[in-house]
């Protein structure tokens, strides 16, 4: 099966981010790659109408990490989605595989916990050179994707708020 480009989408489908606000956390692990994906975020971001401002970028030590400092976002301020950018190389222990649940269930639970889009932006390949190719190599960013994805979900989010305010 091909695997998607994951900068490819269509722009027109993305609404307009220049009301919303956002927060990223980026793992330090694999720096090469998660600095791209922070990267390939931001610019995305920015290209639909995000202000410099508001967005708040914060760095924890590792993927795993990623849920707390998520958290963290969600407590102490008032963004309206979070995005969570990792990498996780696979290596000779199962450390991956914990690390990768971990993420994958901590963020789903702050979704649920806060009400808030919490974006999955962990890349979990098999080794460094699939990993390059998802951060801004030839399948793409998946930061790129991640910001795309936050966006809509606070559209989304907006909707059903304005909705439920004129019943
Ligand atoms: C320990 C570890 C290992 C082996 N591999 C990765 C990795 O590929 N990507 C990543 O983001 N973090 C890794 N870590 C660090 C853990 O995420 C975490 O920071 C430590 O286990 C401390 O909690």
């Amino acid at each position: 099966m091909a695997t998607k480009n994951l900068s490819a989408y269509d722009l027109n489908s993305v609404p307009d981010g220049k009301e919303m606000k956002f927060g990223i956390v980026v793992s330090e692990w694999n720096y090469e790659i998660t600095g791209a994906l922070m990267r390939g975020a931001i610019e995305t971001l920015k290209k639909h109408g995000v202000q410099d401002d508001a967005i708040v970028v914060n760095h924890v030590p590792g993927s795993f990490e990623l849920t707390l400092g998520g958290q963290f976002f969600a407590e102490y301020t008032d963004v309206d989605a979070i995005i969570l950018l990792g990498c996780v190389i696979q290596g000779e222990t199962r450390h991956f595989d914990f690390i990768c649940q971990g993420v994958a269930k901590g963020a789903t639970d702050l979704n649920i916990k806060y009400n808030l889009p919490v974006i999955f932006g962990l890349l979990t390949t098999d080794n460094q050179q699939q990993a390059l190719d998802r951060a801004g190599g030839k399948l793409g960013n998946k930061g790129d994707e991640a910001a795309v994805t936050a966006i809509k979900m606070v559209s989304l989010q907006k909707n059903f708020e304005y909705e439920s305010n004129i019943e």
